[in-house]
């Protein structure tokens, strides 16, 4: 295995003197979210230890005292649990009494411990993003990427047995494939010019899992496609909150995607939300846990509820705006079932492996291979037929389209709404 510093620097000597540019950032039209001031992100957190990285020269960009190669535990950078909250957002309308009530706060105080283990992990999101958001260029292939964000989600996170570390594997979606792309090993895809890269990654602690994606393209003709899914995804975030309907949230999110227009080749394409994608509630060590949040009106008027863990996450394309599975599988998951009996002796101990080392959170065969597991293919198609493991295949749109992607998690507390994963990024 290589260190963390190892890819990481890896990943720095392939993106030198390449001559490319900084991929682009949108600001979307709407989105004055992202610049709020109680937002302490991981910039806003000044003068604790620093460590070597001093080129004088360059702007310092990094969180304070995180490295360039991304070695420094978060929780050596913020002592004593003292992560940075997200964006606080009030209730509106009937519970804006929740914000000054005292039975809420109360209510609010029993979840002290969550909330301090998912700040922790949105914090490693935060730097881990930030650094790897520098370096990924044109030329890169995808395996160097994200090994770059495991390896630095494992140091940052201290990653330890089933109490912490990677929360689902890397997604790095590229162009009309939307969403669970991410190399298998032998894989050898290198971004292009002209791509659109989703960069979809998690980190949990104690199961709490942090799930945010944000798109990356170096072609400014994409603009309109990556403010969309910021305009879009912000407009879910905000409309967000306890007894709102999820068709709700997903009209307001289609109607904001559905503004925007992009000009490919001399031709204008409407944007369109991808309606077969949705955002979903999370649950300790589950990724998706019954709740779908729709990105077009449904007409599901199930409502979120007091507590409850949301990823809301958005996609534009300029194709047909569904989505396919297509292409080869990595990413897996297991069910639940521990009961059901297995025959076959290798896919017994296969079982066994994955419940030790994921029990039900996503994993990909990269994280097999580097546990020493070879020859599982045929045992791990055995647990997925027998539905004790889930297959999630890449997630696809018509060929020759683009899809954006931009996603955060937030917790509806009893007091306020709070964006965990935002940051001064996005
Ligand atoms: C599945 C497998 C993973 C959950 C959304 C998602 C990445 O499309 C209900 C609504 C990781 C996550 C998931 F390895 N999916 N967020 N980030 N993918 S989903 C889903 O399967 S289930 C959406
Ligand atoms: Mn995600
Ligand atoms: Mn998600």
């Amino acid at each position: 295995m290589a260190t963390a510093a190892e890819t990481a620097e890896g990943l720095a000597a392939l993106s030198i003197d390449k001559g490319q540019p900084e991929a682009n950032d949108v600001d979307g039209s709407s989105d004055e979210g992202d610049a709020q001031d109680n937002v302490q992100g991981s910039g806003a957190v000044a003068k604790k230890k620093k460590k070597k990285n001093k080129k004088k020269s360059k702007k310092k960009k990094g969180a304070a005292g995180q490295t360039a190669d991304l070695t420094v535990p978060v929780s050596q950078l913020f002592p004593n649990n003292s992560y940075p909250e997200g964006e606080i957002c009030e209730y509106r309308d009937d519970n804006n009494y929740r914000t000054t009530s005292e039975e809420m706060r109360a209510k609010d105080r029993l979840n002290e411990s969550q909330l301090v283990d998912l700040r922790r992990a949105a914090e490693v999101h935060r730097e881990v993003r930030q650094n790897v958001r520098e370096r990924i260029r044109p030329g890169m292939d995808l395996t160097t990427i994200a090994e770059a964000i495991e390896n630095g989600t494992r140091a940052l996170v201290e990653a330890s047995g089933m109490s912490s570390g990677i929360g689902f594997p890397t997604g790095l979606s590229i162009n009309h494939c939307a969403a669970h792309f991410t190399p298998n090993a032998g894989d050898h895809v290198v971004i292009q010019d002209d791509d659109v890269l989703k960069v979809d990654f998690g980190v949990h602690v104690n199961g709490h899992i942090i799930d945010s994606a944000f798109t990356m393209a170096w072609n400014g003709r994409y603009d309109p496609l990556l403010s969309a899914v910021k305009d879009a995804t912000n407009t879910g975030v905000r409309e967000a909150g306890i007894d709102v309907r999820l068709c709700d949230i997903g009209a307001a999110i289609q109607e904001v995607m559905e503004s925007y227009e992009i000009e490919l080749d001399g031709k204008t394409i409407p944007i369109k939300p991808i309606r077969n994608l949705n955002g979903h509630n999370i649950a300790p060590y589950r990724i998706h846990s019954g709740k779908s949040v729709p990105i077009i009106d449904n007409g599901d008027a199930t409502r979120m509820e007091e507590g409850e863990l949301f990823a809301i996450e958005t996609f534009g394309s300029t194709g047909e705006g569904h989505v396919d599975e297509e292409g080869p599988c990595s990413h897996y998951a297991l069910t639940g079932s521990t009961t059901r009996p297995v025959h076959l002796e290798s896919a017994r101990k296969l079982r066994q492996t994955i419940a030790r080392n994921f029990g039900t959170l996503p994993f990909c065969r990269r994280y097999l291979d580097r546990l020493g597991e070879s020859r599982y293919f045929l045992p791990l198609k055995l647990l997925v037929d027998s539905d004790i493991v889930t297959a999630y295949p890449p997630l696809c749109d018509v060929k020759g389209s683009y899809t954006a992607q931009l996603e955060h998690t937030f917790i509806l507390r009893p007091t306020v709404k709070e964006v965990l994963s935002r940051g001064d990024d996005y």
